[in-house]
Order: C-alpha cells, then sequence, then structure tokens
C-alpha cells in the first residue's frame, strides 16, 4: 500500500501508518501505541485503593496521527481483515457523553478531556492544540472483550497520539501516570464505566520484563523484575473467547457494594482494613456485604505476597496464590464464569503451578503459571476439556512483560 510514500512494514504500527495514508492521502505526523495488559494479581483491589501487580502485554493498539484545522475529528480502524471502516467525523466542541457513541466514544473521550485541560495541559508547543481537530487511524493485535484491556491501549494510544501532535514528547513516570489518570478520566466520565486506575497505569508506566508493583492509593509504582524464561516458566494467557464487557451492572455492583461497605465500617476505603482486623470488620456488616469485603482484604495481602516473591525471583511460589485468588474471585467476589473455572481446574491439573481468571471478569481470560515443559501438555487438556463440554475454542499464547505506551514512528 503507497499512496504517498513508501509502504511500511506491518505490524500495528505499520497497518496504522499505511491505512492512514490511503485513506487521508498523506502521511501521518506521527504514530504512537499503547499495550494490553495481564494483571498478573490483584482483582478488584484498584478502585478500594489496593495493590495490584499487572505487566504490559506485546500486544499494541497503534494510533497513526495527522493534525487538522477545521476543529474535527476523525477516527478511523483497521479490522482484522485489513478493511478500514471510519466513523462519521465529529466537531472537537461538539463533544460530551453520549456523543459519538460506539467505539470511537474511547478515543473521543481523551481528546474530551485534554479539551477540557485546555492551554494548561498538553501545551501549543507545536502550534496546535486538540481543539483544531485530528485525523486518527488505530490498528492492534489487542484481543478485544478478552480481560485484557484492549479499551485502555485505545485511550493511551490516542492520548499519546493528541500530545504528541501538540508538541509533547518524553514523558517522565510521573507524568505517564497523570495520562494515566486522565485516560481513567475519559473511560469514567465520557464513556461512562466506572472502572479503576489499574488498566490505563498498565498501560502508560509498564517497562520491558517487568511488572508493576502498585499502590492504588499513593500511585507509587515499583518495576519488580519478571523472568519467568529464565527460571524455565511460563505465564500462558488462555482467552476463553466468553466476551467480556464492564458496561453491564456487574462491575458497578461490584464497585457500589466495597463502597458501600467502606462507609458503613466508616473508612476511606476496604485498603484501610488490616488482614488481623477481617474478621472484626466482617461481624459489622450486612451479609450481603461480607463476601466482596473479604476478597478484596485477601486479595490485597496475597499482591503483597506475591510482589515479595517476585522481588526474590521466587517466580513458581506465587502459584498457590494465584490459586487462592481465583478460589476468592470464583467463591466471594463471584465473577468468574464456567469457562474461566474450567480452564483454569483445567491447567492445575494438567500441571500448572497456579492460575487465576485475570481481569474485570465474567467472561475474558484466565492466565496460568507453568513450566515450559509443561506448557504443551496444559494447552492441549484445556483445549480437550473445552472441546469435550462443547464451549469455544480458547486462544492460548505466552504472555512476556513488555513495554508501555510509547512513540513508534
Ligand atoms: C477492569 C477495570 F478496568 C480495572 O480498573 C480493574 O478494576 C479490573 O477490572 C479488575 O481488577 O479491568
Amino acid at each position: 500500500m503507497t499512496v504517498s510514500g513508501q509502504a511500511v512494514p506491518a505490524g500495528p504500527a505499520g497497518t496504522a501508518e499505511n491505512a492512514f495514508r490511503s485513506v487521508h492521502g498523506r502521511p501521518p505526523a506521527g504514530v504512537w501505541s499503547a499495550p494490553g495488559r495481564v494483571n498478573l494479581i490483584g482483582e478488584h483491589t484498584d478502585y478500594n485503593d489496593g495493590f495490584v501487580l499487572p505487566f504490559a502485554l506485546p500486544h499494541r493498539l497503534a494510533a497513526a496521527a495527522a493534525p487538522r484545522e477545521d476543529g474535527k475529528l476523525t477516527f478511523t480502524t483497521v479490522g482484522s481483515d485489513g478493511r478500514t471502516h471510519a466513523e462519521d467525523p465529529v466537531a472537537v466542541a461538539d463533544l460530551r457523553p453520549g456523543t459519538p457513541d460506539g467505539w470511537s466514544r474511547y478515543p473521543a473521550g481523551v481528546a474530551w478531556v485534554l479539551r477540557e485541560a485546555g492551554a494548561e495541559g498538553p501545551g501549543t508547543a507545536a502550534g496546535w492544540s486538540v481543539d483544531r481537530g485530528a485525523d486518527l487511524v488505530f490498528a492492534g493485535d489487542v484481543p478485544t472483550g478478552a480481560g485484557l484491556s484492549s479499551s485502555a491501549a485505545i485511550e493511551c494510544a490516542t492520548a499519546m497520539a493528541l500530545l504528541g501532535l501538540a508538541g509533547e514528547h518524553d514523558q517522565d513516570a510521573a507524568r505517564r501516570a497523570a495520562i494515566a489518570r486522565e485516560a481513567q478520566r475519559a473511560e469514567n466520565e465520557f464513556v461512562g464505566v466506572p472502572t479503576g486506575i489499574l488498566d490505563q497505569t498498565a498501560s502508560m508506566c509498564c517497562v520491558d520484563g517487568h511488572v508493576l508493583a502498585l499502590d492504588c492509593r499513593s500511585g507509587e509504582a515499583e518495576q519488580v523484575p519478571l523472568n519467568a524464561t529464565g527460571a524455565g516458566l511460563s505465564v500462558l494467557v488462555i482467552d476463553t473467547q466468553v466476551k467480556h464487557s464492564l458496561d453491564g451492572s456487574e462491575y458497578g455492583d461490584r464497585r457500589e457494594g466495597t463502597e458501600r461497605a467502606a462507609r458503613l465500617l466508616g473508612l476511606p476505603a476496604l485498603r484501610d482494613i488490616a488482614p488481623d482486623a477481617l474478621d472484626d470488620a466482617l461481624d459489622q456488616l450486612p451479609a450481603d456485604l461480607v463476601p466482596l469485603v473479604r476478597h478484596v482484604v485477601t486479595e490485597n495481602a496475597r499482591v503483597l505476597e506475591a510482589s515479595r516473591y517476585l522481588r526474590g525471583g521466587r517466580i513458581a511460589d506465587i502459584g498457590p496464590v494465584l490459586d487462592a485468588s481465583h478460589v476468592s474471585m470464583r467463591d466471594d467476589y463471584r465473577i468468574s464464569c464456567p469457562e474461566l473455572d474450567l480452564a483454569v481446574d483445567t491447567a492445575r491439573t494438567a500441571g500448572a503451578l497456579g492460575s487465576r481468571m485475570t481481569g474485570g471478569g465474567f467472561g475474558g481470560s484466565a492466565i496460568a503459571l507453568v513450566r515450559e515443559n509443561d506448557r504443551h501438555a496444559v494447552e492441549a487438556a484445556v483445549t480437550t476439556a473445552f472441546d469435550t463440554a462443547g464451549y469455544r475454542r480458547p486462544r492460548m499464547f505466552v504472555a512476556v512483560p513488555s513495554t508501555g505506551a510509547g512513540r513508534d514512528r
């Protein structure tokens, strides 16, 4: 594909750039991309001011972008079949929650947040700010609806692209964390999904070869090395292909329940319950909130335990911690589903050192920590179990900790 200039190699960034040239008849000013993530452990703890331990996937969402001068935004995606799909242009001045809707509300929400940041936000170092409009073309390989943060990837790629057009480059760790908060705000206030800070921070702040040990209250973030391959281990992702969405009421209901529990206990957040004070806290709560609180408090403790093991290079020791996390999500937080439970149980029976669902739940993906020598046996057992149950075959891949959002070209 060469409309104006040279064809560039494929991969999300190359695909986005080629499609941009084809659709707009000119080269983009740049291409930026952001990854999906796996959360190793620490689920539904982020909005309770707790702890999480994600790493970035090699799968990325790329945004090729160039400025416009007419105040309009255009959003085009490249599908898995290589075909482009363009949304109707939308005026930056008309952006408001609900306009536009569909998938483009994710990048539009980021533009809305950055526009609100105004002159003091991205700055006009390049003589352009978001109210002048932009063309964006997206391509990527982050599985969608798989609990691997494709939404955060598109938000963070958009933020990086728009900030890049405005002349902002080379963000330090603090600025990256701030961009993650802006992307989260777009998701909460524009898209209307009450998610926490986990996904956007993972997409913005993770670095190659490391998990991010994040304290969601203080924002303190430590990069902890994770060289599973060096230890003869793999983190296997099992995408059940049961589509997960956080738009429904379940995610919001869980969040509301934990926030209500904190209020009843007179605490700022469930993070403030120490594990040895859990029983006392549970005694003060109505029965429906007990399992929710038990999950959050024990999950925070598991994240800290897993972080300690990883800091000591004891990767295999996190196996039982992953197992306990899954049981807690299945039985207490009730966010698993039969396909996730089958993936987890089968992986363990076939030799995984530990396994749990990852992400928001209600479908999506599980992870299994496996010895590399056992990986094929685990994959085969999971495939057979799904065939036998009559479920759609899961997709599986080994997840290697990769790099966060940045400029590709
Ligand atoms: C989703 C949300 F977006 C995150 O904020 C987090 O709550 C996660 O579910 C559960 O840990 O990915």
